[in-house]
Formats: structure tokens, C-alpha cells, sequence
């Protein structure tokens, strides 16, 4: 088994013993960033295992928070690798400003959080509202800050749901078209993305990124020059 596989099973175990061990020698290893995301990712498949197991009745609530933790300590490890990368895509920087939050009824934001340290690693500016964040917060936000992307994370099922108020919200107080929305978050898709109204969506945080560099080279034309704040 790769150290990605072995990674992965134990998040899912959650042994913490063992991923420390694991991380240990994949640290020792002297990993690129690549790898380190790959690492990263394989975390996500194991915290996919753990969900498994809650809904099979094997754990409860205090293993999630437990969980939780352990993966919040692995991206701390991480993290160093995780701010630098060797792709050509990543090394732009862009300068962007991104409203990002959770969006209502949804606690969950170790993803939103990595999403966060990603984007910051690309030189954006990240204003985040926080968790179960409402559709007003949103709307106040990108009028006080005039950002160029915003996010949405949620990972619940009525997640999508929340996505599309606040996306409304945005609409109805004239802001939607402004911006450039980008949902994420495990449960989204194609659909959910046509459903809220977005104009992106990724389960991934890396390939985030990527858009939203992409959008901001896009939209830097001699007839959308870069906003004023
Ligand atoms: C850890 C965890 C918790 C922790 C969260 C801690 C925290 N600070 O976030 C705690 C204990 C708080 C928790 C609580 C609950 N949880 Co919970 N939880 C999980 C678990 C195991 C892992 C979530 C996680 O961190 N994944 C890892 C991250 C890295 O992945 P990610 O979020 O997808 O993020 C990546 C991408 O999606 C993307 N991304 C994320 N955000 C964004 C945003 C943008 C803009 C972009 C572009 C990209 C992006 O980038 C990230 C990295 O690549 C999941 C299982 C699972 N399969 O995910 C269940 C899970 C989500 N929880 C679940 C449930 C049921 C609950 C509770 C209701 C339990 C309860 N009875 O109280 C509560 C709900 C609280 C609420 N109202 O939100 C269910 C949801 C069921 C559903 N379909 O709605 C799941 C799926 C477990 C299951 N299979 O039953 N949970």
C-alpha cells in the first residue's frame, strides 16, 4: 500500500498513533506540495470512512468532533507544504478578494478552512464570515469589501438549499452580478452548481484555487480593468 492508502485508513480508524507515524515518515520523506495535497486528499477519503461509520452506528457525534480535531492537526502538519506550490497555475498571484463563509445551519469548515489557506497561498485576500453563516452576512460583506469571488461551503444536505438563498439574496440586494460564485464543499455538484446559481463549483480546494486565478486572469482585460475598492 502507498503512504497515501495507509494515510487514509487510518484517518478512517482514526488512529491517531498511527497517522502521526504515518505523517512522520511522509514528512521525513521531504514531499513536494503535490504530494502533500495528495496527502491532504487522502485525508478527505478517510474522513469519508468515518461519515460511513457514523451512519452505520459504529461511532456517534463525540467521534466526529474527534475526528474533526485529528484532521484539523493533520493540515496544521501539513500546512508549510500546503502554502507553497511548484505548479505554474498556483505560482501566479493574483490579488483577488474572496468573500467566503458556510453557509446557514452548516457547522462543518475544516474544508472551508482549507480552502482559505489555499487561496491565501495565492496572494487573495480572504474575508471570511465564519460558520452557519446567514444570507445577510454575505450580502454585507461583499458590499463592504466589493470582492471578486465569493464561496460558498456546506457540506449537509440542506446545504444546497441555503447555497440558493443566499445566492438569492445577493440577487435581490443587485450584487450577484458583480461577482464570481463558486460553491464547494462535499456534496456538491453539477446540479447543485445550476440549481444555486453559480458560476463554479469543486470538491476540491486546489482546483479551487485554480478557477478563481483563472476568472481573475480572465476578467483583467483592458475592458474590465480591476475593481475599485
Ligand atoms: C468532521 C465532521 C463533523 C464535525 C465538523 C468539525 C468542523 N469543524 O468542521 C462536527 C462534529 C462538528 C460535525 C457535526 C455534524 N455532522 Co458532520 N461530519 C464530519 C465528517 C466526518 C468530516 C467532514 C470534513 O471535515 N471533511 C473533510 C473536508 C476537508 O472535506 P470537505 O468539507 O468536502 O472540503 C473539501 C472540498 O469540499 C473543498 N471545499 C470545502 N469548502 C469549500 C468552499 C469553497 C468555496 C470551495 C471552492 C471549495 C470548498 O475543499 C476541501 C478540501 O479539498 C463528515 C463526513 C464526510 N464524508 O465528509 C460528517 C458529515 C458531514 N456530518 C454529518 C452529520 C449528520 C452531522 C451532524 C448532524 C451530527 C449530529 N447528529 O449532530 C452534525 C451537524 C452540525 C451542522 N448543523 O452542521 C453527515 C451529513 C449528512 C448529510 N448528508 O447532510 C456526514 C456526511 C456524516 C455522515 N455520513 O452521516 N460533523
Amino acid at each position: 500500500m502507498v503512504l497515501t492508502e495507509i494515510l487514509r485508513d487510518f484517518v478512517g480508524a482514526m488512529d491517531e498513533e498511527e497517522i502521526n507515524r504515518s505523517l512522520d515518515e511522509f514528512l521525513a520523506s521531504e514531499p513536494s506540495s503535490r504530494a502533500a495535497r495528495e496527502a491532504l486528499d487522502a485525508c478527505r477519503d478517510g474522513m469519508g470512512i468515518v461519515g460511513e461509520r457514523f451512519e452505520h452506528g459504529e461511532i456517534f457525534v463525540g467521534d466526529l468532533i474527534l475526528a474533526g480535531n485529528l484532521l484539523t492537526s493533520i493540515i496544521e502538519r501539513l500546512k508549510p507544504l500546503l502554502t507553497v506550490s511548484e505548479d505554474r497555475d498556483d505560482r501566479y498571484h493574483s490579488e483577488g478578494v474572496i468573500v467566503l463563509g458556510t453557509v446557514e445551519g452548516d457547522l462543518h469548515d475544516i474544508g472551508k478552512n482549507i480552502f482559505r489557506l489555499m487561496a491565501e497561498a495565492s496572494n487573495f485576500k480572504v474575508i471570511d464570515v465564519g460558520i452557519d453563516a446567514p444570507p445577510d452576512s454575505f450580502v454585507r460583506a461583499v458590499r463592504d469589501n466589493r470582492p471578486d469571488i465569493v464561496g460558498f461551503s456546506g457540506i449537509m444536505t440542506f446545504s444546497v438549499e441555503a447555497m440558493k438563498r443566499a445566492a438569492g439574496a445577493l440577487t435581490d440586494a443587485g450584487l450577484r452580478k458583480d461577482v464570481f460564485l463558486i460553491i464547494g464543499g462535499n456534496g456538491v455538484s453539477a446540479n447543485a452548481c445550476a440549481y444555486v446559481g453559480a458560476d463554479a463549483w469543486s470538491r476540491n480546494a486546489a482546483e479551487a484555487v485554480k478557477m478563481c486565478v483563472r476568472h481573475m486572469g480572465a476578467g483583467r482585460t483592458a475592458s474590465r480593468p480591476r475593481k475599485q475598492r
